[in-house]
C-alpha cells in the first residue's frame, strides 16, 4: 500500500512544470524500470501533472489554493500476472500517483490518482489491455468539500459552554476535523480542568515555530516514571486528518471518562497529537493533500520533508528519496527536521519506560510491523503480531490487516516506527486507519476511533506486565 510514486507523463505538452520536474522525472522512470521478485513493480515515480499539481501549485505558489476538480481515484486489483503487467504497461507511460499498494496473499490492490487529462486515454488502454478497474471517487475536489461539513464546533467562535466558567472552554469534538487551534484549544482545557491527570509538555517548535506538544496522562496515585507507559504520535503525515482525530479522541476518552481509569492503572500515557503542525495547517489552508513538512528544502520550488523518512535508523536506505521534490524526501541528514528530532530527544528520555509505540497515519486498514527499511523482520516479530492481532480482533466497524510492512505495504527507510524498536521498545506499530484516498467523511470518526480504543486495553494490559 501507499506506494508514494510519481510516474510522469511524458505526452503533456511542454511547460514550465515540465522542466521544473524534469530532473525528478527522470529518475522516477528510471526506478519504474527495477520489479521486484514478486512482480511488485516498484513504481517510484511521480506523475508529471501530479508533480506539477501537487509540488508546483502546492508549494512553490503557495498563495494559491489547489483544487482537485476532476481529479478521480481508481482501484485496481490484478487478477493474474498479465493483468498486473498490462496496467503498468497501460500507465507508464503517463505520470500518476500511486497511493497506496496493499498486498494480500498474491493479491496487490492499487489505489491510484488520475488527473483528468489523462482519464480517457488510460480509460481506453485499460479497455483495450482488458483490465478492470473501480472508480473509487470520481471527482477528488467533491468529495474534499463533503469530508468536513461545517459544525459550530469548527467553524464559529462557540466554545462549548457546559464547563465551568473558570475553566477554559473548548471548541473539540469528534465529528469534524478541527484546526490546530482547537485541538491545542482542547489541550490547554484538559491540563487546566484535570491538573492531576494531564500535563501538557512543550517539547520545542516545528519550523514555522509552531509548539510541539505531548500530552502526559497518568493516574493520580502514579508516581512518576515508575510505570510502563505507551507513546502514541499522531499527525506525521498533513493529508492524514483522521489521525490527528484518532488522537484527540483517545486522550478525550483516557482523561474525561472515569470508566476507562483502569487504562491509566495499566500505564502512563504519552500522546502526541500532530507530530508536523506546520504541514497539518496548509493541509487545511491550502492543499488537503500535503503530505511532508513545510522546511525549505535545498530546491527553491519544492518544500517539505517527509518526516517518516527524516529517524535516525537505516535514514537514506531503500523507499526514500533524496530529490526534495519526491512526495517522500528523507531531508538532508538523519533527524535534520526540527519535529522529527524533538519527537526523538523526547522519547529517548523516557525509552526505558515505553514498551509500546504506536504512530497513526492513513489509510489502509491495517497495523504495519517493523522492519520497514529491509524485508527482514525483528527476532521478535511474533510477540508484535500476535498483540496486534489480538488487538484489532476487537474491532467493530472495521477489520484491519495485520503484518510486516514491506511485506503488506512498500520499504520505507527512515520511518519512525523503525527508529523506535532500534531503540529497543517492545512493541512498536504504524497504524494505517481508514480512508478513501486520504479522504474520510467526517462522520467516520467516531466508528474509526471506537474500535481503535478497544483495542488500547489489549494494549495496556500487556505493557501492564512487562518491567520497567
Ligand atoms: O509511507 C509511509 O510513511 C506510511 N504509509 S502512509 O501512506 N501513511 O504514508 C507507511 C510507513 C511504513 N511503516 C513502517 N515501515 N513501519
Ligand atoms: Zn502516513
Amino acid at each position: 500500500m501507499g506506494r508514494l510514486h510519481r510516474v510522469v507523463l511524458r505526452k503533456f505538452p511542454t511547460s514550465r512544470c515540465v522542466n521544473r520536474y524534469s530532473t525528478a522525472t527522470l529518475s522516477s522512470s528510471a526506478r519504474m524500470m527495477s520489479l521486484n521478485a514478486r512482480n511488485r513493480i516498484s513504481l517510484m515515480l511521480t506523475a508529471f501533472v501530479v508533480g506539477c499539481f501537487i509540488f508546483g501549485q502546492a508549494s512553490h505558489t503557495a498563495e494559491k489554493d489547489v483544487s482537485y476538480s476532476k481529479f478521480q481515484i481508481w482501484r485496481i486489483t490484478p487478477r493474474t500476472k498479465d493483468e498486473n503487467s498490462n496496467f503498468f504497461r497501460a500507465i507508464q507511460s503517463y505520470e500518476t500517483e500511486i497511493w497506496k499498494d496493499i498486498t494480500t496473499g498474491t493479491n496487490t490492490e492499487y489505489t491510484f490518482l488520475v488527473p483528468p487529462q489523462i482519464q480517457t486515454e488510460i480509460k481506453r488502454k485499460f479497455n483495450v489491455a482488458n483490465v478492470s478497474y473501480v472508480v473509487e471517487i470520481s471527482d477528488l475536489q467533491t468529495a474534499i468539500n463533503e469530508e468536513n461539513p461545517v459544525t459550530a464546533n469548527n467553524n464559529s467562535w462557540f466554545l462549548n459552554s457546559t464547563f465551568d466558567n473558570n475553566k477554559t472552554a473548548h471548541r473539540m469534538d469528534w465529528t469534524s476535523y478541527h484546526r490546530l487551534d482547537d485541538i491545542y484549544g482542547y489541550l490547554d482545557y484538559l491540563a487546566d480542568t484535570y491538573p492531576k491527570i494531564v500535563q501538557l509538555i512543550n517539547i520545542g517548535a516545528s519550523y514555522e515555530n509552531r509548539t510541539l506538544y505531548v500530552v502526559h496522562i497518568s493516574h493520580p496515585s502514579s508516581i512518576p516514571d515508575t510505570k510502563p507507559a505507551i507513546w502514541i504520535d499522531a499527525g506525521v503525515h498533513a493529508r492524514e486528518w483522521i489521525s490527528p482525530a484518532l488522537a484527540t479522541y483517545i486522550i478525550h476518552q483516557l482523561v474525561e471518562d472515569p470508566a476507562n481509569e483502569g487504562l491509566l492503572l495499566s500505564a502512563d500515557w504519552y500522546i502526541m497529537p500532530v507530530m508536523n503542525p506546520d504541514g497539518y495547517e496548509y493541509s487545511h489552508v491550502k492543499n488537503r493533500l500535503w503530505r511532508k513538512s513545510r522546511s525549505e528544502t535545498g530546491s527553491r520550488k519544492c518544500r517539505g520533508v517527509d518526516l517518516n523518512r527524516n529517524f535516525g535508523f537505516q535514514w537514506g536506505d531503500r523507499g526514500s528519496y533524496a530529490d526534495p521534490c519526491a512526495i517522500s524526501f528523507r531531508g538532508i541528514k538523519a533527524f535534520s527536521e526540527p519535529e522529527s528530532i524533538a519527537t526523538s530527544n523526547f522519547i529517548l528520555k523516557k525509552s526505558n519506560l515505553i514498551k509500546l509505540y504506536l504512530t497513526l497515519h492513513s489509510f489502509g486498514q491495517a497495523v504495519l510491523i517493523p522492519w520497514g527499511h529491509s524485508a527482514t523482520l525483528p527476532s521478535d516479530y511474533g510477540d508484535m503480531l500476535a498483540l496486534a492481532k489480538s488487538a484489532t480482533s476487537t474491532f467493530q466497524h472495521y477489520k484491519f490487516k495485520v503484518g510486516n510492512v514491506a511485506a503488506l505495504f512498500y520499504r520505507a527507510s527512515g520511518n519512525s516506527a523503525d527508529w523506535a524498536k532500534s531503540i529497543g521498545i517492545k512493541y512498536c506499530y504504524t497504524v494505517e486507519l481508514p480512508a478513501k484516498g486520504f479522504i474520510l467523511p467526517a462522520s467516520n470518526i467516531l466508528p474509526v476511533s471506537q474500535d481503535f480504543f478497544s483495542a488500547l486495553d489489549v494494549f495496556a494490559a500487556e505493557v501492564a506486565t512487562l518491567h520497567v
